[in-house]
């Protein structure tokens, strides 16, 4: 997937282009960016601001377009009226959702559009929006009038929304039932969707509410799931948000897939092993986590390649990839199906000193026999799934190891089963 971000670029990473630059990396989504100008701030302090030149702005959104099909743009910082009649006469043209986030003031009290240029960011940025999302405070600016009792919140955004913007959504409307609100108005329906306030000052959430919007439209979602989840990932950023500088802390978000950056990070545990090289075996080592209820091997992430030996070190040859095992995901799927629990596995070389370590713990062993495997199974191809449910046929509780001594041409090997990629690790630990 790929997103276009056009905004401001903030140095302190927690606003602007390099939070969406950090957001979609996390979500695996190509961004592009496109910067209109460059500020001097930090967690503290805005300091002062750069809008590029209309040539280098061109240039940057012509290398874009002629090169990348972008499935959404999001639009920050656009600053002044020069900037904002440029994107509007190239944007306009183009069949591609525009999500605008209508930033005025940044957190820490900066300026991000000019006063001077407020009148054609009425005029140009609100029609090209396939959504806009301000708060309650650009609502009332870009609408150019004040929430009072006559004049309700709905009323603005509607108001907003007669000013072009296809859909409009309020954000971060406190009511009194300590309940932070965003109202939506789609072309034919209006509804809101509500969440605790969090009491918890933070620089970037509204970069990242936008953000997530784009990245939810672009996988085909409606905007009511959008906002969904536009909220929900925003609050879990604002309640991790860290305190990197001196001041605000900044929003912090991880999603991307949790299963691949958990077993990602045992790998490495695991390679930097003192002298782990001689646990590899000679078919070489994988290391694999399951989702829950497996149907296949494909609902399994292993390395597309294996964890190698060279020398006297270890490399992680591929990528993590649903599928990427054949032989140590299915001795998993076939464990997890009576143990529905364990949805981890590693496979070890199989030495005689290993063995009697695990036997000095309290680890549940089960072994096969390949010099009795069936030859209709070596024929089929399925040695793994009859080894492994033959030692496990009998077993009351989950496997933490299971072994088996090898045939003719077939290298000994052991296996090591944990509910998750850490608790196989724990395990490693204690044999190696
Ligand atoms: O959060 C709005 C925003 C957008 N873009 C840039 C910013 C800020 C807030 O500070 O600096 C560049």
């Amino acid at each position: 997937m790929n997103l276009l971000s056009i905004g401001g670029s903030d140095p302190s990473g927690g606003a602007g282009i390099q939070s969406d630059v950090k957001l979609f990396a996390n979500m695996d989504v190509n961004c592009f960016t496109i910067i209109t100008a460059i500020t001097g701030q930090n967690t503290s302090k805005f300091g002062s601001v750069e809008p590029v030149s209309i040539k280098i702005l061109k240039n940057q959104l012509d290398s874009i377009l002629s090169d990348f099909k972008i499935d959404v743009i999001k639009i920050g910082m656009v600053y002044n009226s020069k900037i904002i009649k440029f994107l509007f006469k190239e944007l306009k043209k183009l069949k591609i959702p525009i999500i605008v986030d209508p930033v005025i003031k940044s957190s820490t009290g900066g300026m991000l559009v000019e006063k001077s240029a407020l009148n054609d960011f009425r005029k140009y940025m609100i029609p090209i929006s396939t959504i806009i999302t301000p708060n309650k405070f650009e609502a009332e600016i870009i609408s150019n009038s004040k929430v009072s009792s006559s004049n309700k919140i709905e009323k603005i955004a509607k108001k907003i929304q007669s000013m072009g913007a296809k859909n409009v959504i309020v954000t971060g409307i406190e009511n009194n039932k300590n309940q932070i609100e965003d109202l939506v108005i789609e072309k034919n329906s209006k509804y809101s969707i509500s969440n605790k306030k969090i009491f918890k000052e933070n620089h970037g959430s509204g970069c990242t509410y936008s953000a997530l919007i784009a990245y939810s439209l672009a996988n085909k979602k409606s905007i009511k799931e959008s906002v969904k989840f536009a909220k929900d990932y925003t609050v879990k950023s604002i309640k991790n948000a860290k305190k990197v500088g001196k001041g605000i802390p900044i929003t912090n978000i991880s999603i991307g897939d949790s299963l691949k950056k958990e077993l990602s990070l045992e790998i490495q545990k695991f390679t930097k092993i003192k002298n782990i090289y001689q646990t590899i075996p000679e078919c070489q080592t994988n290391f694999v986590t399951s989702k829950i209820k497996p149907k296949s091997t494909n609902d399994i992430i292993g390395i597309s390649g294996r964890i190698v030996k060279a020398g006297t070190k270890v490399i992680v040859a591929g990528d993590l990839e649903y599928g990427g095992s054949k032989h140590v995901a299915t001795a998993l799927l076939t464990v997890n199906k009576k143990f529905p629990e364990i949805k981890s596995a590693i496979n070890i070389k199989y030495q005689e000193k290993t063995l009697k370590k695990i036997s000095k713990r309290k680890f549940a062993v089960a072994n096969y026999d390949r010099k009795v495997e069936p030859k209709n199974v070596k024929i089929k191809g399925s040695s793994i799934k009859w080894g492994i449910n033959s030692a496990i046929k009998n077993s009351q509780n989950s496997p933490d190891i299971i072994f088996h001594k090898g045939d003719f041409g077939k290298e000994p090997m052991i296996i090591v089963f944990g509910e998750n990629p850490k608790k196989v690790m724990e395990k490693i630990t204690k044999i190696v």
